[in-house]
């Protein structure tokens, strides 16, 4: 068995501290690296000083300030400030906003083939593209493992994907994930992780395997790797890191749980359909229908490679009158090679607006579609209503089929255009310019931490109570997405301030005239009792934020009863003291409604006993029901819910003495 590994079991060996390599089983590894973004960072950061921790204990940490660029009010400047100062004063490197996208940036200057990382954004497993085991995970499990704590997972089952033949023209890596994600799925996925591998892999460049890393999120799997080979080693030497680059193959007979196999030769233009990544067709099959906005940019389509592609595409051409097209390089880095190879001028004679090297529209901060129209990007979610416009028609494709539709004014399959694909080359050298990123000082030059108003403190959590006396707060359906329960865009620059953005927790489901949920929650804590959320299938899809459970549980929610919860939402809400609960026979699903009472006694002795919970739901119409529950909980999760969460549980665990 040692000889025989794939790549993924190999990462986790390496970096094993605790449990056994079999899959479902609890695995701790060590973390090498961590990746902090903006929207996540200033909640991380304040545990991480909460933890007592002084210095990171990591061989590399980076804040990235990307997501809220947009800076209406001084809430994101006071955000900015802050995380730069205590980025400093705790070891970690600074990167500028307009240094681009935290994945596309690391992938370049960061990014080491073998190394774990853990990142406080979903989209972590972007650097799998370059050979890492890079997983997406909650702010306070990144910040211990910035405080040295071992990072704890279910090992994966590992689904192996051969990847054979190669794309014809104007198909792009993104139609390779799309594909992936028609026959995966956005749910069902949770324990699993995927390896690319076979003939087909060496036909790919660093940038083209990160898009399909990146959106391995969108299926919910723990990450996405690639071998690292001669190809990687090409891109980390153009970016004059070669001495970083280390050869990652799976043994010749590895085995891998599962095997799924694509003839690359055979894939079409792909894109998904409004409003879930996994609503994937053919652009062939509905494409003409008219586009009023295309958007290329985001971490999943704004390499040098996609941006040359669309440069090409454009030149001597002009958008459509009916179209509007924007473009997010997605690094400086990218930027600047534009500006030199003359690729901008391509993009902005054609009619293009050049937007700031950040996330953008694709986390809502503006360029929301108008009402009743289609939008299409090269984004990686869709979730309603995360263009800003509610209703909205999102279409997600590859730069080639964005950049067609732009010139058309409607979908447009690339493969319609007259001319071939211009090939791209990796350039010999990228510019390398890392003037943006602000190297942490030695200890004793730590600057004083600046904390301007708007930075809170962390979230404060209380104990578990031993008797639940709860309330249905809401049902909701399947695939419940982070957007939902915490919205972003306009709200993003209330991340550092659980009070005020509590009050939009599933604002989406708020009806006119009816309490909102924040109330109703709110109430039924001043009376002493408990909220409880209660779901469908594959709750939390998404985002990484904990914001997701820090504001349900400032709002008193202690229970998230669902038929299946995502990975990562899982994680946070155990970090923040809401037991996650499933249905142990999903048709229960059908015995509860919104406003139901759920009593449970003897919470804390079952949960340590492995007894399974039974709640008692009482209905409106007097009726009473019993609903068994599962958990899947470790002995040491159940600690933390018991405790109120975990920033009650490792407050020493990294503290420096
Ligand atoms: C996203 O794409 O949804 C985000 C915004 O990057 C999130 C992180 C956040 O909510 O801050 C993610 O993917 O984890
Ligand atoms: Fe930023 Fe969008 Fe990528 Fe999230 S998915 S990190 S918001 S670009």
């Amino acid at each position: 068995m040692a000889d025989s590994r794939n790549i993924i079991t190999k990462l986790i060996a390496s970096h094993r501290t605790d449990g056994q390599l079999v899959a479902g089983n609890t695995v701790s590894i060590r973390i090498d690296q961590t990746l902090l973004q903006d929207a996540t960072g200033t909640m991380a950061f304040l545990e991480l000083e909460a933890m007592g921790v002084d210095r990171v204990k990591t061989e590399l940490s980076v804040q990235y300030i990307d997501h809220n660029t947009s800076q209406f009010g001084p809430e994101n400047q006071n955000d900015h400030i802050y995380l730069q100062s205590v980025a400093a004063a705790k070891g970690a490197y600074f990167s500028r906003p307009g240094n681009g996208i935290c994945h596309q940036v690391h992938l370049e200057r960061f990014g080491v083939p073998g190394k774990t990382m853990l990142g406080s954004d979903s989209h972590t497993p972007t650097n799998g593209g370059l050979g890492m085991l890079a997983i997406g995970a909650g702010g306070l499990d990144v910040a211990s493992a910035m405080g040295g704590v071992p990072f704890t997972m279910t090992m994966p089952k590992v689904i192996g994907v051969k990847l054979t033949g190669e794309l014809p023209d104007w198909v792009a890596a993104k139609d390779i994930v799309l594909y992936v994600l028609s026959k995966l799925g956005t749910q069902g996925n949770v324990g699993c992780a995927l390896e690319y591998f076979g003939p087909g892999v060496k036909t790919l460049s660093v940038p083209e395997r990160a898009t399909i890393t990146n959106m391995g999120a969108e299926l919910g799997v723990t990450t996405s790797v690639f071998p690292s080979d001669e190809i990687t080693r090409e891109f980390l030497r153009a970016e004059e890191r070669e001495q970083d680059w280390q050869s990652l193959e799976a043994d010749a007979d590895a085995e891998y749980d599962e095997i799924m196999e694509i003839d690359l030769s055979s894939l079409e233009p792909l894109v998904s359909c409004p409003s879930s990544p996994g609503n994937v067709a053919r652009v062939s099959e509905i494409e003409g229908m008219p586009v009023t906005q295309v958007i290329i940019g985001s971490c999943t389509n704004s390499s040098l490679k996609d941006m040359s592609t669309v440069a090409n595409l454009l030149t001597g051409k002009q958008v459509a009158p009916s179209s509007s097209l924007c473009i997010a390089p997605g690094s400086r880095q990218v930027l600047q090679m534009l500006a030199r190879n003359g690729g901008l001028e391509q993009m902005f004679s054609a009619g293009a607006r050049i937007l700031e090297s950040a996330c953008g529209p694709c986390i809502g901060q503006g360029l929301s579609p108008a009402s009743d129209t289609v939008t299409v990007r090269t984004f990686n979610r869709n979730f309603p209503g995360r263009t800003g416009t509610s209703g909205d028609q999102c279409y997600l494709v590859s730069a080639e089929t964005a950049a067609a539709t732009a010139l058309n004014g409607n979908l447009t399959d690339p493969r319609r255009l007259e001319e071939k694909p211009v090939q791209w080359d990796m350039p010999e050298r990228f510019v390398i310019d890392d003037s943006m990123i602000i190297d942490p000082p030695s200890p004793e030059k730590a600057p004083e931490i600046v904390r301007p108003p708007t930075i809170g403190a962390p979230p404060e959590p209380s104990r578990f109570p031993t008797s639940l006396d709860g309330e249905v707060l809401i049902k909701a359906g399947d695939k419940i997405t982070t957007d939902h329960i915490m919205p972003a865009g306009t709200y993003l620059k209330l991340r550092s301030n659980i009070e005020a953005y509590s009050k939009v927790v599933f604002s989406c489901f708020n009806e006119e005239g009816e309490p909102t949920f924040a109330e109703k929650a709110a109430r039924v804590r001043d009376e002493g009792r408990h909220g409880v959320i209660v779901a469908g299938e594959s709750y939390g899809q998404g985002s990484s934020r904990e914001h997701a459970a820090i504001c349900p549980m400032h709002l008193g929610v202690r229970v998230v009863l669902a038929i299946s919860i995502e990975r990562i939402h899982r994680s946070n809400l155990i970090n923040f003291g809401i037991l996650p609960l499933t249905f142990s026979n999903p048709r229960d699903y059908d015995e509860i409604e919104q406003g139901d009472k759920v009593i449970a006694t003897g919470i804390h002795e079952n949960l340590r006993e492995n007894a399974s919970i039974v709640l008692e739901v009482r209905r409106n119409d007097n009726t009473t029901v019993q609903v068994e529950c599962s958990h899947a909980l470790s002995e040491s999760d159940i600690e933390t819910v018991l405790a109120g969460g975990r920033l009650n549980t490792v407050q020493t665990a990294g503290k420096d003495s």
